[in-house]
Protein backbone atom coordinates (compact mmCIF):
# COMPACT_ATOMS: atom_id res chain seq x y z
CA UNK A 1 0.00 0.00 0.00
CA UNK A 2 2.68 2.65 0.69
CA UNK A 3 3.88 2.01 -3.20
CA UNK A 4 1.06 4.21 -3.02
CA UNK A 5 2.43 7.43 -1.11
CA UNK A 6 5.14 9.33 -2.15
CA UNK A 7 8.50 9.31 -0.26
CA UNK A 8 7.84 12.81 0.70
CA UNK A 9 4.40 12.05 2.28
CA UNK A 10 5.65 8.52 3.53
CA UNK A 11 8.65 9.80 6.04
CA UNK A 12 5.70 12.32 7.26
CA UNK A 13 3.91 9.24 8.36
CA UNK A 14 6.46 7.71 9.98
CA UNK A 15 7.39 10.85 12.02
CA UNK A 16 4.01 10.89 13.50
CA UNK A 17 4.06 7.39 13.99
CA UNK A 18 7.31 7.90 16.04
CA UNK A 19 5.50 10.06 18.54
CA UNK A 20 2.95 8.01 19.37
CA UNK A 21 0.37 9.68 16.93
CA UNK A 22 -0.43 7.05 14.28
CA UNK A 23 -3.26 6.08 15.92
CA UNK A 24 -4.51 9.11 17.96
CA UNK A 25 -4.61 10.27 14.43
CA UNK A 26 -6.61 7.51 12.90
CA UNK A 27 -9.21 7.97 15.70
CA UNK A 28 -9.91 11.55 15.58
CA UNK A 29 -10.33 10.98 11.62
CA UNK A 30 -12.79 8.55 12.69
CA UNK A 31 -14.43 10.53 14.61
CA UNK A 32 -14.88 13.41 12.53
CA UNK A 33 -15.85 11.32 9.44
CA UNK A 34 -17.68 13.14 7.16
CA UNK A 35 -20.78 11.24 5.41
CA UNK A 36 -19.28 9.53 2.25
CA UNK A 37 -20.19 12.29 -0.58
CA UNK A 38 -23.24 11.23 -2.50
CA UNK A 39 -21.76 9.29 -5.67
CA UNK A 40 -25.14 9.55 -7.74
CA UNK A 41 -24.94 13.33 -6.52
CA UNK A 42 -22.01 13.53 -8.27
CA UNK A 43 -22.62 11.47 -11.17
CA UNK A 44 -25.85 11.89 -12.15
CA UNK A 45 -27.60 13.86 -14.98
CA UNK A 46 -30.85 16.66 -14.41
CA UNK A 47 -33.89 14.56 -13.47
CA UNK A 48 -35.58 15.51 -17.00
CA UNK A 49 -32.57 14.87 -19.08
CA UNK A 50 -33.31 13.61 -22.69
CA UNK A 51 -31.39 11.14 -23.74
CA UNK A 52 -31.03 10.39 -27.56
CA UNK A 53 -30.05 8.87 -30.65
CA UNK A 54 -29.37 10.15 -34.23
CA UNK A 55 -29.09 9.48 -37.46
CA UNK A 56 -29.35 11.25 -41.10
CA UNK A 57 -31.49 10.09 -44.04
CA UNK A 58 -29.48 9.97 -46.87
CA UNK A 59 -26.95 8.09 -44.95
CA UNK A 60 -29.49 4.98 -43.65
CA UNK A 61 -32.31 5.16 -45.59
CA UNK A 62 -31.52 3.79 -49.06
CA UNK A 63 -34.12 3.18 -51.51
CA UNK A 64 -33.25 6.22 -53.47
CA UNK A 65 -35.55 5.42 -57.08
CA UNK A 66 -38.53 4.76 -55.17
CA UNK A 67 -41.97 6.03 -54.40
CA UNK A 68 -41.05 9.37 -56.21
CA UNK A 69 -37.95 10.40 -54.70
CA UNK A 70 -36.48 13.14 -56.51
CA UNK A 71 -32.05 12.70 -56.64
CA UNK A 72 -29.88 14.78 -54.49
CA UNK A 73 -26.59 16.44 -54.35
CA UNK A 74 -25.40 13.53 -52.73
CA UNK A 75 -26.60 11.00 -55.20
CA UNK A 76 -24.64 12.70 -57.94
CA UNK A 77 -21.66 13.00 -55.82
CA UNK A 78 -21.26 9.72 -54.46
CA UNK A 79 -21.51 8.86 -58.27
CA UNK A 80 -18.95 10.23 -59.19
CA UNK A 81 -15.90 8.20 -60.20
CA UNK A 82 -13.21 9.24 -57.32
CA UNK A 83 -15.16 10.67 -54.70
CA UNK A 84 -15.87 8.34 -51.90
CA UNK A 85 -13.06 6.29 -50.32
CA UNK A 86 -14.45 2.98 -51.35
CA UNK A 87 -16.04 3.77 -54.04
CA UNK A 88 -19.38 3.36 -52.57
CA UNK A 89 -23.02 5.05 -52.57
CA UNK A 90 -25.94 5.39 -50.38
CA UNK A 91 -28.51 3.62 -52.99
CA UNK A 92 -29.12 0.69 -50.23
CA UNK A 93 -26.70 1.53 -47.31
CA UNK A 94 -28.55 0.70 -43.97
CA UNK A 95 -31.86 -0.22 -45.31
CA UNK A 96 -33.60 2.01 -43.25
CA UNK A 97 -36.46 2.97 -45.94
CA UNK A 98 -37.71 -0.90 -45.38
CA UNK A 99 -36.79 -1.40 -42.23
CA UNK A 100 -37.69 1.51 -40.15
CA UNK A 101 -40.10 -0.65 -38.01
CA UNK A 102 -37.19 -2.70 -36.57
CA UNK A 103 -35.06 -0.07 -36.50
CA UNK A 104 -37.59 1.59 -33.88
CA UNK A 105 -37.26 -1.85 -31.94
CA UNK A 106 -33.45 -1.41 -31.78
CA UNK A 107 -34.03 2.73 -30.67
CA UNK A 108 -36.55 1.47 -28.17
CA UNK A 109 -33.96 -1.59 -26.99
CA UNK A 110 -31.62 1.49 -26.34
CA UNK A 111 -33.34 3.11 -23.90
CA UNK A 112 -33.79 6.48 -25.06
CA UNK A 113 -36.24 8.71 -24.81
CA UNK A 114 -36.02 10.85 -28.31
CA UNK A 115 -34.91 9.69 -31.53
CA UNK A 116 -33.52 12.49 -34.29
CA UNK A 117 -34.02 11.95 -37.80
CA UNK A 118 -33.50 13.61 -41.03
CA UNK A 119 -36.39 14.41 -43.66
CA UNK A 120 -35.06 13.66 -47.12
CA UNK A 121 -35.84 17.26 -49.15
CA UNK A 122 -35.98 15.35 -52.79
CA UNK A 123 -38.61 12.86 -51.25
CA UNK A 124 -40.98 15.48 -49.96
CA UNK A 125 -40.62 18.00 -53.15
CA UNK A 126 -38.68 15.97 -55.37
CA UNK A 127 -37.92 18.94 -57.79
CA UNK A 128 -37.08 21.10 -54.76
CA UNK A 129 -40.27 23.45 -55.12
CA UNK A 130 -43.52 22.70 -56.55
CA UNK A 131 -45.49 20.06 -56.16
CA UNK A 132 -45.23 17.70 -53.67
CA UNK A 133 -44.43 13.80 -53.53
CA UNK A 134 -47.14 12.74 -50.93
CA UNK A 135 -45.63 9.08 -50.95
CA UNK A 136 -42.36 10.85 -49.56
CA UNK A 137 -44.09 12.25 -46.49
CA UNK A 138 -46.05 9.22 -46.25
CA UNK A 139 -42.39 7.28 -45.16
CA UNK A 140 -42.04 9.71 -42.78
CA UNK A 141 -45.70 9.91 -41.20
CA UNK A 142 -45.28 5.93 -40.97
CA UNK A 143 -41.90 6.45 -39.35
CA UNK A 144 -43.67 8.82 -37.26
CA UNK A 145 -46.16 6.91 -35.93
CA UNK A 146 -44.30 3.87 -35.23
CA UNK A 147 -41.71 5.88 -32.85
CA UNK A 148 -44.89 7.80 -31.23
CA UNK A 149 -46.49 4.39 -30.63
CA UNK A 150 -43.43 2.99 -29.07
CA UNK A 151 -42.99 6.20 -26.62
CA UNK A 152 -39.52 8.04 -28.39
CA UNK A 153 -39.87 11.49 -28.97
CA UNK A 154 -39.24 12.61 -32.49
CA UNK A 155 -36.46 15.57 -33.38
CA UNK A 156 -36.80 16.50 -37.08
CA UNK A 157 -33.64 17.40 -38.99
CA UNK A 158 -35.15 19.01 -42.39
CA UNK A 159 -31.57 19.60 -43.66
CA UNK A 160 -28.98 17.11 -43.31
CA UNK A 161 -27.01 17.62 -47.15
CA UNK A 162 -29.47 16.29 -49.51
CA UNK A 163 -30.36 19.05 -51.30
CA UNK A 164 -32.38 18.13 -54.09
CA UNK A 165 -30.09 18.24 -57.64
CA UNK A 166 -32.23 20.03 -59.51
CA UNK A 167 -32.37 23.21 -57.65
CA UNK A 168 -27.92 22.75 -57.93
CA UNK A 169 -28.66 22.57 -61.17
CA UNK A 170 -30.81 25.60 -61.98
CA UNK A 171 -29.73 27.30 -59.32
CA UNK A 172 -26.58 26.56 -58.09
CA UNK A 173 -28.27 25.17 -55.23
CA UNK A 174 -26.93 27.24 -51.99
CA UNK A 175 -25.24 29.93 -54.48
CA UNK A 176 -28.57 31.47 -54.78
CA UNK A 177 -30.83 32.66 -52.47
CA UNK A 178 -33.92 31.54 -53.97
CA UNK A 179 -32.61 28.01 -52.76
CA UNK A 180 -33.54 29.71 -49.24
CA UNK A 181 -36.38 30.65 -50.31
CA UNK A 182 -37.30 26.79 -51.49
CA UNK A 183 -36.01 25.90 -48.14
CA UNK A 184 -38.60 27.52 -46.31
CA UNK A 185 -41.45 26.46 -48.73
CA UNK A 186 -40.23 23.42 -47.82
CA UNK A 187 -39.99 23.87 -43.87
CA UNK A 188 -43.30 25.38 -44.08
CA UNK A 189 -44.91 22.24 -45.69
CA UNK A 190 -43.49 19.98 -43.24
CA UNK A 191 -44.62 21.53 -40.44
CA UNK A 192 -47.86 21.86 -41.83
CA UNK A 193 -48.27 18.27 -42.29
CA UNK A 194 -46.04 16.41 -39.41
CA UNK A 195 -46.29 19.02 -36.41
CA UNK A 196 -49.31 17.62 -34.60
CA UNK A 197 -46.53 15.07 -34.46
CA UNK A 198 -43.10 16.47 -33.85
CA UNK A 199 -42.70 19.49 -31.86
CA UNK A 200 -39.03 19.64 -31.84
CA UNK A 201 -37.41 20.51 -35.91
CA UNK A 202 -33.81 21.10 -36.34
CA UNK A 203 -33.64 23.42 -39.67
CA UNK A 204 -30.52 23.32 -40.85
CA UNK A 205 -27.90 20.44 -39.79
CA UNK A 206 -23.99 21.76 -39.60
CA UNK A 207 -24.16 24.71 -42.05
CA UNK A 208 -20.49 25.26 -41.30
CA UNK A 209 -19.20 21.54 -42.50
CA UNK A 210 -21.65 20.93 -45.66
CA UNK A 211 -20.66 25.03 -46.81
CA UNK A 212 -17.09 24.59 -45.99
CA UNK A 213 -16.70 21.27 -47.30
CA UNK A 214 -19.27 21.39 -50.41
CA UNK A 215 -18.13 24.60 -51.68
CA UNK A 216 -15.19 25.72 -50.33
CA UNK A 217 -12.38 22.32 -50.32
CA UNK A 218 -14.90 20.96 -52.85
CA UNK A 219 -14.76 17.34 -51.22
CA UNK A 220 -18.36 17.01 -50.05
CA UNK A 221 -21.23 17.74 -52.61
CA UNK A 222 -21.70 19.36 -54.64
CA UNK A 223 -17.76 19.57 -54.75
CA UNK A 224 -17.61 22.90 -56.51
CA UNK A 225 -14.67 25.08 -55.13
CA UNK A 226 -16.08 28.69 -55.17
CA UNK A 227 -14.31 32.28 -54.23
CA UNK A 228 -14.11 33.29 -50.60
CA UNK A 229 -16.34 36.13 -51.27
CA UNK A 230 -18.59 33.28 -53.11
CA UNK A 231 -18.34 31.05 -49.79
CA UNK A 232 -19.23 34.04 -46.85
CA UNK A 233 -22.36 34.67 -49.93
CA UNK A 234 -23.25 30.68 -49.68
CA UNK A 235 -22.90 30.54 -45.86
CA UNK A 236 -25.32 33.74 -45.50
CA UNK A 237 -27.92 31.55 -47.89
CA UNK A 238 -27.90 29.19 -45.43
CA UNK A 239 -28.13 31.21 -42.49
CA UNK A 240 -31.47 32.99 -44.29
CA UNK A 241 -32.55 29.68 -45.31
CA UNK A 242 -32.48 29.31 -41.48
CA UNK A 243 -34.13 31.98 -40.67
CA UNK A 244 -37.09 31.69 -43.70
CA UNK A 245 -37.80 28.43 -42.14
CA UNK A 246 -38.50 29.70 -38.37
CA UNK A 247 -40.73 31.53 -39.83
CA UNK A 248 -42.28 29.52 -41.72
CA UNK A 249 -42.61 27.02 -39.26
CA UNK A 250 -43.99 29.35 -37.12
CA UNK A 251 -46.66 30.51 -39.42
CA UNK A 252 -47.67 27.07 -40.75
CA UNK A 253 -47.13 24.60 -37.79
CA UNK A 254 -48.99 24.35 -34.59
CA UNK A 255 -48.26 26.85 -31.96
CA UNK A 256 -46.24 24.42 -29.77
CA UNK A 257 -43.45 23.64 -31.82
CA UNK A 258 -40.38 24.65 -30.89
CA UNK A 259 -37.27 25.01 -33.57
CA UNK A 260 -33.45 25.58 -33.55
CA UNK A 261 -30.04 25.22 -35.71
CA UNK A 262 -27.91 22.07 -34.94
CA UNK A 263 -24.77 23.42 -35.47
CA UNK A 264 -20.95 22.04 -35.58
CA UNK A 265 -20.06 24.59 -33.57
CA UNK A 266 -16.39 25.75 -34.13
CA UNK A 267 -15.26 24.14 -30.70
CA UNK A 268 -12.91 26.63 -28.68
CA UNK A 269 -11.32 25.36 -25.63
CA UNK A 270 -9.25 27.50 -23.00
CA UNK A 271 -5.57 25.53 -22.78
CA UNK A 272 -5.19 25.59 -19.14
CA UNK A 273 -8.48 27.15 -16.97
CA UNK A 274 -7.41 30.91 -16.17
CA UNK A 275 -9.32 33.42 -16.49
CA UNK A 276 -7.60 35.11 -19.07
CA UNK A 277 -7.53 32.05 -21.35
CA UNK A 278 -11.24 31.55 -20.41
CA UNK A 279 -12.16 34.69 -21.74
CA UNK A 280 -9.89 34.09 -24.77
CA UNK A 281 -11.78 31.14 -25.51
CA UNK A 282 -14.74 33.45 -25.33
CA UNK A 283 -13.47 35.80 -27.71
CA UNK A 284 -12.49 32.81 -30.07
CA UNK A 285 -15.95 31.17 -29.90
CA UNK A 286 -17.70 34.39 -30.78
CA UNK A 287 -15.59 35.20 -33.76
CA UNK A 288 -15.26 32.00 -35.03
CA UNK A 289 -18.81 31.12 -35.54
CA UNK A 290 -19.55 34.54 -36.49
CA UNK A 291 -20.52 34.00 -39.91
CA UNK A 292 -23.64 31.29 -38.90
CA UNK A 293 -24.22 30.93 -35.20
CA UNK A 294 -23.41 34.50 -34.30
CA UNK A 295 -25.59 35.80 -36.99
CA UNK A 296 -28.76 33.73 -35.69
CA UNK A 297 -27.82 34.51 -32.33
CA UNK A 298 -27.20 38.25 -32.49
CA UNK A 299 -28.75 39.48 -35.75
CA UNK A 300 -25.95 41.11 -37.10
CA UNK A 301 -22.24 39.72 -38.36
CA UNK A 302 -19.54 40.91 -35.69
CA UNK A 303 -17.04 43.77 -36.37
CA UNK A 304 -13.92 41.20 -36.28
CA UNK A 305 -15.94 39.23 -38.85
CA UNK A 306 -16.59 41.74 -41.32
CA UNK A 307 -13.18 43.05 -40.83
CA UNK A 308 -11.33 39.97 -41.85
CA UNK A 309 -13.84 39.30 -44.58
CA UNK A 310 -12.91 42.34 -46.35
CA UNK A 311 -13.86 42.88 -49.86
CA UNK A 312 -15.06 39.24 -49.81
CA UNK A 313 -17.74 39.99 -46.72
CA UNK A 314 -21.43 38.47 -47.90
CA UNK A 315 -24.15 41.11 -49.24
CA UNK A 316 -26.78 41.58 -47.09
CA UNK A 317 -29.96 43.57 -46.06
CA UNK A 318 -30.93 44.59 -42.59
CA UNK A 319 -34.22 42.90 -43.21
CA UNK A 320 -32.11 39.49 -44.02
CA UNK A 321 -30.54 39.98 -40.80
CA UNK A 322 -33.95 40.36 -38.94
CA UNK A 323 -35.01 37.55 -40.60
CA UNK A 324 -32.10 35.39 -39.64
CA UNK A 325 -32.24 36.25 -36.32
CA UNK A 326 -35.72 35.59 -35.92
CA UNK A 327 -35.99 34.05 -32.34
CA UNK A 328 -35.33 29.96 -31.95
CA UNK A 329 -36.58 27.93 -29.15
CA UNK A 330 -33.10 25.97 -28.31
CA UNK A 331 -29.46 25.88 -30.03
CA UNK A 332 -28.21 22.11 -31.13
CA UNK A 333 -24.37 22.01 -30.71
CA UNK A 334 -22.74 19.00 -32.60
CA UNK A 335 -19.34 18.03 -30.39
CA UNK A 336 -17.23 15.67 -31.39
CA UNK A 337 -13.53 16.92 -31.24
CA UNK A 338 -11.85 19.63 -29.91
CA UNK A 339 -10.78 22.24 -32.66
CA UNK A 340 -9.23 25.27 -31.37
CA UNK A 341 -6.81 25.33 -28.05
CA UNK A 342 -6.76 28.61 -27.41
CA UNK A 343 -4.91 30.81 -25.29
CA UNK A 344 -5.03 34.91 -24.28
CA UNK A 345 -2.44 37.06 -26.10
CA UNK A 346 -1.45 40.51 -26.61
CA UNK A 347 -2.83 41.70 -29.98
CA UNK A 348 -6.27 43.08 -31.61
CA UNK A 349 -7.64 39.71 -31.60
CA UNK A 350 -7.08 39.06 -27.61
CA UNK A 351 -6.06 35.03 -28.41
CA UNK A 352 -3.98 32.85 -29.60
CA UNK A 353 -4.64 28.74 -31.38
CA UNK A 354 -2.41 26.70 -30.04
CA UNK A 355 -0.84 23.74 -32.79
CA UNK A 356 -2.07 20.36 -32.31
CA UNK A 357 1.18 17.77 -31.90
CA UNK A 358 1.15 15.15 -34.12
CA UNK A 359 1.05 12.76 -31.30
CA UNK A 360 -2.32 14.01 -30.26
CA UNK A 361 -4.84 11.11 -29.92
CA UNK A 362 -8.03 10.77 -31.77
CA UNK A 363 -10.25 8.08 -32.66
CA UNK A 364 -11.30 5.86 -35.59
CA UNK A 365 -11.15 9.20 -37.69
CA UNK A 366 -7.85 11.09 -38.24
CA UNK A 367 -10.28 14.43 -37.47
CA UNK A 368 -12.04 12.86 -34.32
CA UNK A 369 -9.64 14.22 -31.59
CA UNK A 370 -10.24 12.85 -28.05
CA UNK A 371 -10.70 15.96 -25.84
CA UNK A 372 -13.77 15.30 -23.56
CA UNK A 373 -13.41 19.08 -22.02
CA UNK A 374 -14.80 20.05 -25.33
CA UNK A 375 -18.04 18.96 -24.18
CA UNK A 376 -17.91 20.97 -20.65
CA UNK A 377 -16.04 24.53 -22.28
CA UNK A 378 -18.04 24.67 -25.64
CA UNK A 379 -21.83 24.98 -24.01
CA UNK A 380 -20.58 26.85 -21.26
CA UNK A 381 -18.82 29.57 -23.37
CA UNK A 382 -21.94 29.64 -25.99
CA UNK A 383 -24.58 29.77 -23.50
CA UNK A 384 -22.64 32.74 -21.90
CA UNK A 385 -21.75 34.51 -25.16
CA UNK A 386 -25.56 34.03 -26.55
CA UNK A 387 -27.77 33.77 -23.54
CA UNK A 388 -28.62 30.40 -24.51
CA UNK A 389 -31.15 29.06 -22.58
CA UNK A 390 -31.74 25.55 -24.10
CA UNK A 391 -28.69 23.70 -25.69
CA UNK A 392 -29.37 19.88 -26.83
CA UNK A 393 -25.94 17.96 -28.28
CA UNK A 394 -27.60 17.41 -31.37
CA UNK A 395 -24.60 15.12 -32.28
CA UNK A 396 -21.90 13.16 -30.07
CA UNK A 397 -20.25 10.11 -30.81
CA UNK A 398 -16.97 8.43 -32.27
CA UNK A 399 -15.62 6.01 -35.30
CA UNK A 400 -14.28 2.73 -34.01
CA UNK A 401 -13.01 -0.32 -35.91
CA UNK A 402 -16.43 -2.33 -34.66
CA UNK A 403 -15.23 -5.27 -35.96
CA UNK A 404 -16.64 -8.80 -35.27
CA UNK A 405 -15.55 -10.97 -32.78
CA UNK A 406 -15.12 -14.75 -32.85
CA UNK A 407 -18.67 -14.99 -30.91
CA UNK A 408 -19.96 -12.57 -33.13
CA UNK A 409 -19.56 -9.50 -30.35
CA UNK A 410 -18.23 -5.92 -31.05
CA UNK A 411 -15.99 -5.15 -28.16
CA UNK A 412 -16.12 -1.22 -29.34
CA UNK A 413 -14.27 -0.66 -25.69
CA UNK A 414 -12.64 2.68 -27.54
CA UNK A 415 -16.20 3.78 -27.88
CA UNK A 416 -17.47 3.39 -24.66
CA UNK A 417 -14.08 5.34 -23.35
CA UNK A 418 -14.83 7.93 -25.48
CA UNK A 419 -18.67 8.72 -24.82
CA UNK A 420 -17.98 7.87 -20.98
CA UNK A 421 -15.15 10.74 -20.92
CA UNK A 422 -17.95 13.33 -22.59
CA UNK A 423 -20.49 12.52 -20.97
CA UNK A 424 -18.14 13.08 -17.79
CA UNK A 425 -17.62 16.27 -18.89
CA UNK A 426 -21.29 16.91 -19.86
CA UNK A 427 -22.29 16.01 -16.40
CA UNK A 428 -20.18 18.60 -15.03
CA UNK A 429 -21.90 21.09 -17.27
CA UNK A 430 -25.18 20.34 -16.52
CA UNK A 431 -24.21 20.12 -12.11
CA UNK A 432 -23.35 23.35 -13.00
CA UNK A 433 -26.32 24.67 -14.33
CA UNK A 434 -25.42 25.37 -17.92
CA UNK A 435 -28.55 24.53 -19.75
CA UNK A 436 -27.94 21.15 -21.70
CA UNK A 437 -31.22 19.43 -22.04
CA UNK A 438 -30.63 16.49 -23.63
CA UNK A 439 -27.90 14.68 -25.80
CA UNK A 440 -28.19 12.57 -29.10
CA UNK A 441 -25.51 9.83 -29.37
CA UNK A 442 -24.63 9.58 -33.06
CA UNK A 443 -25.56 7.34 -34.50
CA UNK A 444 -27.82 4.48 -33.62
CA UNK A 445 -26.21 2.13 -36.42
CA UNK A 446 -23.56 1.82 -38.82
CA UNK A 447 -23.93 3.83 -42.49
CA UNK A 448 -23.28 5.87 -45.63
CA UNK A 449 -20.36 7.98 -43.38
CA UNK A 450 -19.94 10.50 -46.23
CA UNK A 451 -16.67 10.60 -48.38
CA UNK A 452 -15.39 7.36 -46.07
CA UNK A 453 -18.46 5.63 -47.35
CA UNK A 454 -19.12 2.57 -44.90
CA UNK A 455 -15.53 2.53 -44.03
CA UNK A 456 -15.74 4.37 -41.21
CA UNK A 457 -18.77 2.89 -38.60
CA UNK A 458 -20.11 5.26 -36.15
CA UNK A 459 -23.35 3.31 -34.56
CA UNK A 460 -24.21 1.79 -31.46
CA UNK A 461 -25.56 -1.13 -34.03
CA UNK A 462 -23.28 -2.88 -35.92
CA UNK A 463 -25.21 -3.43 -39.62
CA UNK A 464 -23.48 -5.74 -41.59
CA UNK A 465 -24.56 -4.19 -45.15
CA UNK A 466 -24.33 -7.79 -47.12
CA UNK A 467 -27.44 -9.16 -44.89
CA UNK A 468 -28.27 -5.79 -43.32
CA UNK A 469 -28.09 -7.25 -39.85
CA UNK A 470 -27.70 -5.39 -36.86
CA UNK A 471 -25.91 -6.19 -33.81
CA UNK A 472 -25.96 -4.27 -30.84
CA UNK A 473 -22.26 -3.59 -29.86
CA UNK A 474 -21.49 -3.18 -26.16
CA UNK A 475 -21.82 0.30 -26.39
CA UNK A 476 -25.51 0.26 -27.02
CA UNK A 477 -25.25 -1.97 -23.26
CA UNK A 478 -22.98 0.93 -22.09
CA UNK A 479 -25.80 3.19 -23.07
CA UNK A 480 -28.25 1.67 -22.32
CA UNK A 481 -27.04 1.26 -18.20
CA UNK A 482 -26.16 5.18 -18.51
CA UNK A 483 -29.81 5.75 -19.29
CA UNK A 484 -31.26 3.55 -17.08
CA UNK A 485 -29.32 5.56 -14.16
CA UNK A 486 -29.24 8.86 -15.55
CA UNK A 487 -25.41 9.03 -14.57
CA UNK A 488 -22.58 8.23 -16.07
CA UNK A 489 -21.45 4.47 -15.31
C1 LIG B 1 -21.30 14.90 -38.52
C2 LIG B 1 -22.50 14.67 -39.41
C3 LIG B 1 -22.99 13.28 -39.42
C4 LIG B 1 -21.94 12.21 -39.30
C5 LIG B 1 -20.76 12.53 -38.40
C6 LIG B 1 -19.49 11.78 -38.74
O1 LIG B 1 -20.54 15.92 -39.06
O2 LIG B 1 -23.56 15.54 -39.07
O3 LIG B 1 -23.83 13.14 -40.54
O4 LIG B 1 -21.56 11.78 -40.53
O5 LIG B 1 -20.41 13.89 -38.37
O6 LIG B 1 -18.81 12.45 -39.74
P1 LIG B 1 -17.88 11.81 -40.85
O7 LIG B 1 -18.73 10.91 -41.69
O8 LIG B 1 -17.36 12.95 -41.64
O9 LIG B 1 -16.79 11.08 -40.14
Amino acid sequence: MFRRFSRRLFSQLVALDSFGMWATRIKSDQSEAKPAPDRRALTNFPKDFLWGTATSAYQIEGAVDEDGRGRSIWDTFSHTPGKIADHSNADHTSDHYHRYKEDVRLIKTLGVKAYRFSIAWPRVFPEGLGTPNPKGLDFYERLLDELLANGIEPFVTLYHWDLPQSLQDRLGGWQSSETSRAFANYAGYVAERLSDRVKQIFTVNECSRFVNLGYGAGVDAPGLRVSQAGLNQVRHHVALAHGLAVQAIRAQGRSDTKVGPAEDIAACLPVIDTPPNVRAAEIATRELNAGFLGVILEGKYTDGFLEHAGKDAPTFTADELKIISSPVDFVGLNIYAPQYYVAAADGALGFTVLPFPASFPHMNSDWLRIGPETMYWVPRLAAKIWNIDSIYISENGASASDELAADGQVYDTDRIMYVRNYLTQLQRATAEGIPVRGYFLWSLMDNFEWIDGFQKRFGLYHVDFNTQLRTPKLSSSFYRNVIERNAVV
